[in-house]
């Protein structure tokens, strides 16, 4: 269907180095509500929250890692910092109660923007398995 379809041609894009609409958050061309930043990742609202918190976390350099699936050994501390955060930014948040953590990998798993980031997402109680 159409979307799929326009997740492969973003993926080819991206995957070929253009940037994606995170690069202009990131660069703060475009607007975005920011809730956590350090030198390594940012992490902002989404614009179509799927929950009362519904935060993007993404590495500020995309440096191949258009979605999860294309992670290397060069990717790991990354990886790892941003897991950490996302504890960091629920306390913050008041969700530690509970909340999930989501990377939608690819066109069937409805990824959009190739450029990895982590949803965090609380707030209400959410339902398993998702859709
Ligand atoms: O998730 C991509 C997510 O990025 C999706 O939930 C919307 C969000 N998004 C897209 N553009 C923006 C802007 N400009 N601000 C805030 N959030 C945004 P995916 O897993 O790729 O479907």
């Amino acid at each position: 269907k159409n979307e799929e379809d326009a997740a492969h041609a973003a993926a080819s894009l991206a995957d070929a180095g253009a940037p994606t609409i995170f690069d202009k958050i990131i660069r703060k061309e475009i607007p975005s509500t920011v809730v956590y930043e350090d030198e390594k990742v940012l992490a902002f609202r989404d614009i179509n929250p799927q929950a009362p918190v519904h935060i993007v976390l993404i590495p500020k350099v995309r440096d191949g890692l258009t979605q999860l699936s294309k992670a290397d050994e060069r990717h790991k501390d990354i990886l790892g910092h941003l897991l950490c955060m996302t504890a960091v930014i629920a306390k913050q948040e008041g969700i530690e109660d509970g909340y999930r953590v989501v990377i939608n990998n690819g066109p069937s798993a409805c990824q959009s923007v190739y450029h990895l980031h982590l949803h965090i997402i609380g707030g209400r109680q959410l339902k398993w398995p998702p859709g």
